[in-house]
């Protein structure tokens, strides 16, 4: 079905055809960053004769793969792609003139590509080649596709997730069992689509997940314990390495001494630890949130998870949610459990009450899921 209005020269077919492109895209979640999901569909007299999908930054882009296919078939064809074609030459040449080479008649871009290096050049150079162009073909569509890389793009910080539970009387809840790392489970796809994924040493306390998406082929996300020291329990999940990467950040003064101190006790070490399984390790003076999301884009990452557990919620998710620094994103999960304990958060005036967009709530066994967007403040 089609989700926004036509823009002026597109038809349904359009429609059809970008929404071919953005399952495209999607193909490789999780596999971009910092470069966004693109996929391009290339139609020659009503056959699809190209396909294509940016599988990673570095790789050629969702265009170049879809014209490779079509080969001489691209002549005259209309090429569909979910994000405007790139001008520039960045890792890769710029895909607007591969499209003007191939001598396609008319290109269907989704959306712009806020990008300040492309930002509508790529529509200009079609244009300017004769090429006919439609822009806004299920743009909203396209947009949620590359939304945490436009984010990225646009403030220099990753798009922010907070995933926690509670319990239905508005309580701090375990978040053990909601953590469902199945296949197709809604836990499961969060992480696939996190490049990383950030959780306290009293969540590694308390919960010990395991923070691994079951998703065939998924790229597991970053997982970032930010402790405020080096004590954890040696046998945590998140020391498995071998299910996915692991970066430790604490206190920069607390470093060298907690890796002493724990070494101490006997059997194997803090420090032996960290180095046989490859875990990182960054100690952080004050480690704010602003400062740990810095290091994660300077690290490429378009998108971060922040995964909150029962002692977080009060400590931390009142005063993010009024912080400038996000999140854009909330995911609650609402258990049928009671808790009955008063709670004392540090809440928000009524006046100031944050209200969620585009929310969508499903049942998720037992629990119900409510996630939505927080408007711009
Ligand atoms: C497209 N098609 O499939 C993608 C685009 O360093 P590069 O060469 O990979 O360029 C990265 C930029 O290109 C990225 O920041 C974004 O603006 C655009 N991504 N453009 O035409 C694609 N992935
Ligand atoms: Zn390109």
């Amino acid at each position: 079905t089609q989700s926004t209005a036509l823009p002026e020269g597109a038809t349904s077919k359009d429609a059809e055809y970008m929404r071919m492109a953005v399952e495209l895209a999607r193909k490789a979640v999780g596999h971009t960053s910092p470069n966004p999901m693109v996929g391009c569909v290339i139609v020659k007299d009503g056959e699809i004769v190209g396909r294509g999908f940016h599988p990673k930054a570095g790789e050629p882009h969702a265009e170049v793969f879809a014209l490779r296919e079509a080969g001489k078939k691209a002549q005259g064809a209309t090429a569909y792609v979910s994000l405007e074609p790139c001008n520039h030459t960045g890792r890769t040449p710029p895909c607007s003139q591969a499209l003007v080479r191939a001598r396609v008649a008319r290109v269907v871009v989704g959306t712009v590509d806020p990008n300040p290096l492309v930002g509508g050049k790529g529509v200009e150079t079609l244009r300017k080649a004769g090429i006919k162009v439609v822009v806004g073909v299920e743009q909203a569509l396209c947009q949620a596709t590359a939304e945490t890389f436009f984010h990225r793009i646009v403030t220099n910080k990753p798009f922010l997730t907070v995933r926690y539970t509670m319990s239905l009387d508005g309580a701090a809840s375990p978040s053990q069992g909601n953590r469902t790392s199945e296949e197709g489970s809604h836990y499961s796809s969060l992480l696939q689509e996190n490049d990383a994924v950030i959780v306290t040493d009293t969540c590694i306390r308390e919960d010990n997940p395991r923070l691994v998406s079951a998703e065939a082929g998924a790229k597991q996300p970053l997982r970032v314990v930010i402790a405020k020291s080096l004590e954890l329990p040696l046998d945590s999940h998140v020391f498995d390495t071998s299910a996915g990467p692991t970066l430790v950040i604490t206190d920069a003064e607390a470093i060298t001494k907690d890796l002493q101190n724990v070494s101490k006790q006997g059997g194997e070490s803090m420090e032996s630890l960290l180095i046989s399984r490859a875990v990182d390790v960054v100690g952080m003076n004050g480690m704010s949130l602003d400062a740990v999301l810095d290091l994660l884009y300077q690290r490429g990452f378009n998108s971060v998870l922040i995964d909150s557990t029962v002692s977080d919620v009060e400590n931390c998710l009142g005063p993010l949610a009024l912080s400038e620094y996000g999140p854009q994103k909330v995911v609650a999960v609402i258990s049928p459990v009671l808790r009955g304990s008063k709670q004392q958060g540090p809440g928000l005036q009524l006046e100031d009450v944050l209200k969620l967009e585009r929310v969508k709530t499903r049942a998720c066994g037992e629990d119900v899921v409510v996630e939505g967007y927080v408007s711009k403040r």
